[in-house]
């Protein structure tokens, strides 16, 4: 049954429909399925399914925002079940959550937070469009362990490295760890732009904050070397 139902989810992402990807959502909680399966194996498929026909030119705009309604519709009733997993585990850490200036992708970082606070930490979304001077004064204002920027087009990748040049220039930095991610975004990036970690999916994410945090205890030293 869930094969069928993952190639239907992704049909529904395809084709624009959120009427039909809520109902797929809803059926494959009552069948049991896991949130995060249907997520990774149905609907975010069709999310690059659409992002390939959108780059061959056979899907235009207002399709790949009917797409996204349809992602959200799904997320709206898999979101909650996600975030039930997070309950009474203890602390993890602070995490100042973003996409970059210039930028409206949202749904990859939705998904980022959601598994993050899922999984113990505590994330605080400053939405999208964000100058590397708000990162930087929310990082101050709540504490931020981590930040994690997300960035979804080749044009605001390099955003990505202003966020850490704001830290830096704020004396947050050493005590900030710095996670990126979104489509285009590579390790190699990563390490060009002096970041802490890549992510490539939502689940990495959470392994490698999880990683982060420990690099932030164990070695406070080498860490502001
Ligand atoms: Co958009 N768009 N888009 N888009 N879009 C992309 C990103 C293209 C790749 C499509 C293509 O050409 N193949 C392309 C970018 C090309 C490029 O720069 N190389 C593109 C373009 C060109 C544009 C516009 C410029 C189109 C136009 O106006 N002509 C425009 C830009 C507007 C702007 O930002 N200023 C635009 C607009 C839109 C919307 C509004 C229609 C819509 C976004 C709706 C929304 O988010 N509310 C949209 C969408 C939906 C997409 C695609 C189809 C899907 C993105 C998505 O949600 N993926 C995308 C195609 C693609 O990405 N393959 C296309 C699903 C999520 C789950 O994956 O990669 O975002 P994710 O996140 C992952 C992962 O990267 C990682 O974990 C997440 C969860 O697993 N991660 C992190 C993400 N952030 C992290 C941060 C961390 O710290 C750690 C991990």
């Amino acid at each position: 049954m869930s094969k069928e139902t993952f190639v239907a989810m992704q049909r529904s992402i395809v084709d624009g429909a959120p009427d039909i990807a809520s109902q797929l959502a809803g059926q494959a909680l009552r069948a049991g399925i896991s949130p995060l399966d249907a997520i990774n194996q149905g609907y975010v498929p069709g999310m690059h399914e659409v992002g390939e026909q959108f780059a061959r030119g056979q899907m235009f705009l207002p399709d790949m925002m009917a797409s996204a309604e349809a992602m959200r519709a799904a997320m709206a009733l898999l979101d909650p079940e996600l975030k039930k997993l997070g309950t009474e585990r203890p602390m993890e850490g602070i995490v100042v959550l973003g996409t970059t200036k210039g930028d409206i992708h949202e749904i990859g970082k939705i998904l980022v937070g959601t598994l993050l606070s899922a999984h113990g930490f505590r994330v605080h979304d400053l939405g999208v469009d964000v100058s590397g001077e708000k990162f930087a004064a929310m990082a101050h204002e709540f504490r931020a362990d981590i930040v994690g920027v997300s960035a979804l087009l080749t044009t605001t990748m390099r955003n990505q490295k202003s966020v850490i040049e704001a830290l830096e220039k704020a004396g947050l930095r050493p005590h900030v760890k710095v996670m990126v991610g979104g489509a285009p975004v590579t390790r190699r990036w990563a390490d060009e732009i002096g970041a802490d970690g890549y992510a490539k999916d939502a689940m990495t994410a959470v392994v490698l904050a999880r990683s982060l945090m420990q690099r932030k205890v164990q070695h406070p030293v080498a860490e502001q070397a």
